[in-house]
C-alpha cells in the first residue's frame, strides 16, 4: 500500500472511531463523601439532570453520595484509573498532593464566605486548577465550597492557651492539620461522616467545622460551645478522570464542562446566600458562643505561615487577588 493509501485509510479510521465515540451513551459515575442532604449532593443530583436532559438522554450520571464509593484518597486513586469518571471533592486531598493548593487554606486568606466565593471565581485559582492534569491527573472543572470554618467545642474556648492539648477533629489533610498543631492542639484526622459518634464517645473534645455541617449532622447536640472564627475558607472542586477526558468528544467534553460549572457556581452562591441565616440559627441554639480573629490566632498563623509559604509559592498570587477583591 502506498503512503497516501494508508494515510487515507487512517484517517477514515480516525473519523469513524471518532463518530462512534462522540454518538457513545455513557453512564457517568460520580462520588462525593457528603450526605444526601448537603448542597453538594443535591447540586450533584442537579446536575446529572441537567446533562442528562442537555444530551437529549444520551448520557446519564448515577451520584454516589456519603462516601459509597469510599474516602476521597480512594476515590482519587479510582479518577485516576478511569474506575470512577466524575467528582465533588474537597481540596484537602487535593492539596496533599499538589501542595500549592494548600495556600487556599491560609488562615485569614477571606474574611467571610463572599469573599471566599469572589476569591474562588478569581483567575488566581483558576490557575490552581491548571496544574490539577499533570499534578495528579484529573481535569478540574471549577469550585464549590462550603461556608468558613469554626471550632466546636466540649469546654469553652476563650483563649488561644484554651488551645493547647485539645484533642481536635480535623478533615485529613496538611494545611489544617498544621495550623492546629501550631495552636497547641492535637489533631485528630477523621472523614466528616465518622465525627459524630467520636463526639458522642469522648474520642475527640471539639472538632473543625463549617455552620451547615454543624446544623444537618447536628454536631451541637454533643459539644455545646462554638468559638466563631472564620479562620478558613474550605473549597471544593469538581472534577473529572484525566483518563475519561481523554475519551470523550470535544462536544461532550464542553457540554460536562459547562454543565457541571454551572452547578459548582450554584454551590458557590447557594453558600453565599445562606450562611447568614445559618449563623443566625446556630446563634439561636442554646449553646456558648465566643468570637475570635486572626489576633487570637496570630501565633499560629506566623507558624503556619513559616511551613507554607515556601511550599505553596501561589500563596502571593492569591493574597493579591483577595487583597483586590477587597478593595472593590
Ligand atoms: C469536613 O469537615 O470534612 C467537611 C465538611 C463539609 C463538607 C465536606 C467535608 O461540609
Amino acid at each position: 500500500m502506498n503512503q497516501r493509501k494508508t494515510l487515507t485509510l487512517t484517517v477514515a479510521v480516525t473519523a469513524f472511531a471518532l463518530s462512534s465515540l462522540s454518538a457513545q451513551a455513557r453512564d457517568f459515575r460520580l462520588g462525593l463523601i457528603t450526605p444526601p442532604s448537603h448542597l453538594w449532593s443535591t447540586e450533584a443530583e442537579a446536575f446529572a439532570e441537567t446533562l442528562q436532559a442537555r444530551s437529549d438522554g444520551e448520557h446519564s450520571v448515577s451520584v454516589f453520595p456519603a462516601q459509597q464509593l469510599g474516602n476521597e484518597a480512594q476515590m482519587v486513586q479510582q479518577l485516576q484509573t478511569g474506575a470512577l469518571d466524575m467528582a465533588f471533592l474537597t481540596i484537602a486531598e487535593i492539596s496533599n498532593r499538589i501542595p500549592d493548593f494548600g495556600a487556599l487554606y491560609a488562615p485569614y486568606l477571606v474574611d467571610d464566605v463572599n469573599h471566599a466565593a469572589s476569591l474562588l471565581r478569581s483567575d488566581a485559582a483558576g490557575e490552581l486548577l491548571d496544574l490539577m492534569p499533570q499534578g495528579v491527573g484529573l481535569v478540574g472543572v471549577g469550585y464549590g465550597m462550603v461556608g468558613m470554618r469554626q471550632v466546636l467545642s466540649r469546654d469553652p474556648i476563650t483563649s488561644a492557651e484554651d488551645m493547647q492539648g485539645l484533642r481536635l477533629r480535623i478533615t485529613p489533610f496538611e494545611p489544617i492539620r498544621d495550623f492546629y498543631t501550631a495552636t497547641g492542639a492535637a489533631p485528630a484526622p477523621m472523614p466528616l461522616l465518622e465525627v459524630y459518634d467520636a463526639l458522642a464517645n469522648g474520642q475527640v473534645d471539639a472538632i473543625d467545622m463549617d455552620f451547615d455541617s454543624i446544623l444537618i449532622l447536628k454536631f451541637y447536640e454533643q459539644a455545646e460551645n462554638l468559638l466563631i472564627s472564620n479562620h478558613m475558607m474550605f473549597p471544593m472542586v469538581g472534577v473529572v478522570s484525566g483518563r475519561v477526558w481523554r475519551e470523550l468528544s470535544a462536544e461532550d467534553r464542553a457540554l460536562i464542562e459547562s454543565t457541571m460549572s454551572e452547578h459548582l457556581e450554584n454551590v458557590l452562591s447557594g453558600f453565599e446566600a445562606k450562611d447568614a441565616a445559618q449563623e443566625e440559627q446556630i446563634r439561636a441554639l442554646d449553646i456558648n458562643i465566643v468570637e475570635a480573629d486572626a489576633e487570637f490566632f496570630s501565633e499560629a498563623i506566623a507558624e503556619w505561615e513559616a511551613i507554607w509559604a515556601p511550599k505553596a509559592p501561589m500563596l502571593d498570587t492569591l493574597r493579591e487577588e483577595a487583597e483586590s477583591l477587597r478593595d472593590q
